[in-house]
C-alpha cells in the first residue's frame, strides 16, 4: 500500500515537472526574431525588407529598430516581431539582454563580401556561449549576406572559416576564464562544442543553419523569410 502511495507520489511530480517545462518553454518561445551583426552586414536593409516588403535606405543606427511580420499558417496568422539590434558592441549586449525573452530565433548577418571572419566568430561564440541563447536552444541562421556581390564568399567557405576562427578562439577564452575579469559577463568564456576535438557547428545544441542571401531582392531574400517562416 505504501509503495503504491510512494509510486503514486513520484509520478504527480514528474508529470507537474513535465507540465511545467512544456508551458513555461511555450512561454518563453515568443515571436521574436533578433537580427544580430557587426556594422554595415545589413542588418537593418533586410529588416526593413521584411518588414516593409521594400527596398530601403538604412544609416548606422544606435537603437533598436522594431518591426512585425505576418506568417501564415494555413488559414491563420502568427505575428513574428523582428528586432535589429545596433551592431556597436556596447550597445548590442546590452540591447540583447533587453529582448532575449520571448525570443524564437536569431539571425546574425554576415557581410559575405568583406569578411571579417574573427568579429563574426566573436559575436557568434557570444551567442553560443550565452546560458539563455544556448540553455533554450535557441535557432541560429547564419546570413551569408550580400551574395549579389562578386567578391561574395560561399556559405560553406563561410562556415569553415568560422569554425577555424571559433576553434582558435576556445583557447583564448578558455584562457580567460582563469584571469580576472570574468565577473561582468560570465557565460562569454564557457567552452563551446566538443572537448579535444576541433569546432564544428554539428557539435552545438542549439539548431544552426547557414543560407545565402542578398538584401537586394525579394528572391535572393527568400532563405532568411522561409528559415523565419519554418519557425513557426
Ligand atoms: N550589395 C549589397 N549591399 C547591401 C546588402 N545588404 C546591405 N547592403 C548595404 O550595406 C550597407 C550597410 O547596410 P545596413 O543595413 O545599414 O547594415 P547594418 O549596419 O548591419 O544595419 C548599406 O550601404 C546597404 O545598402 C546586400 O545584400 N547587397
Ligand atoms: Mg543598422
Amino acid at each position: 500500500m505504501e509503495l503504491v502511495a510512494i509510486l503514486v507520489a513520484v509520478l504527480v511530480v514528474l508529470l507537474t515537472l513535465g507540465l511545467t517545462r512544456c508551458v513555461y518553454g511555450r512561454q518563453k518561445r515568443g515571436n521574436r526574431i533578433l537580427f544580430v551583426g557587426l556594422n554595415d552586414s545589413g542588418k537593418t536593409k533586410m529588416f526593413l525588407r521584411l518588414v516593409s516588403g521594400k527596398e530601403a535606405k538604412t544609416q548606422t543606427s544606435i537603437k533598436e529598430n522594431k518591426g512585425s511580420l505576418a506568417i501564415k499558417l494555413g488559414n491563420k496568422e502568427q505575428i513574428a516581431e523582428l528586432v535589429d539590434i545596433p551592431g556597436h558592441e556596447r550597445v548590442r549586449s546590452h540591447v540583447l539582454d533587453q529582448y532575449k525573452d520571448g525570443v524564437r530565433g536569431i539571425v546574425l548577418v554576415i557581410d559575405s563580401a568583406n569578411l571579417e571572419g574573427r568579429d563574426v566568430a566573436e559575436l557568434v561564440y557570444d551567442i553560443l556561449a550565452d546560458a539563455f541563447f544556448g540553455g533554450n536552444r535557441i535557432p541560429l541562421l547564419l546570413a551569408c549576406n550580400k551574395q549579389d556581390m562578386p567578391t561574395a564568399k560561399s556559405q560553406a567557405v563561410i562556415k569553415s572559416l568560422l569554425e577555424k576562427e571559433i576553434d582558435a578562439l576556445r583557447v583564448t577564452r578558455s584562457a580567460a576564464l582563469e584571469g580576472i575579469d570574468n565577473t561582468k559577463s560570465p557565460d562569454k568564456n564557457a567552452f563551446i562544442g566538443k572537448q579535444g576535438k576541433p569546432f564544428e557547428f554539428s557539435h552545438i545544441s542549439c539548431p544552426i543553419n547557414f543560407a545565402e542571401c542578398a538584401c537586394t531582392s525579394d528572391t535572393d531574400m527568400k532563405p532568411v523569410q522561409t528559415w523565419i517562416e519554418n519557425l513557426f
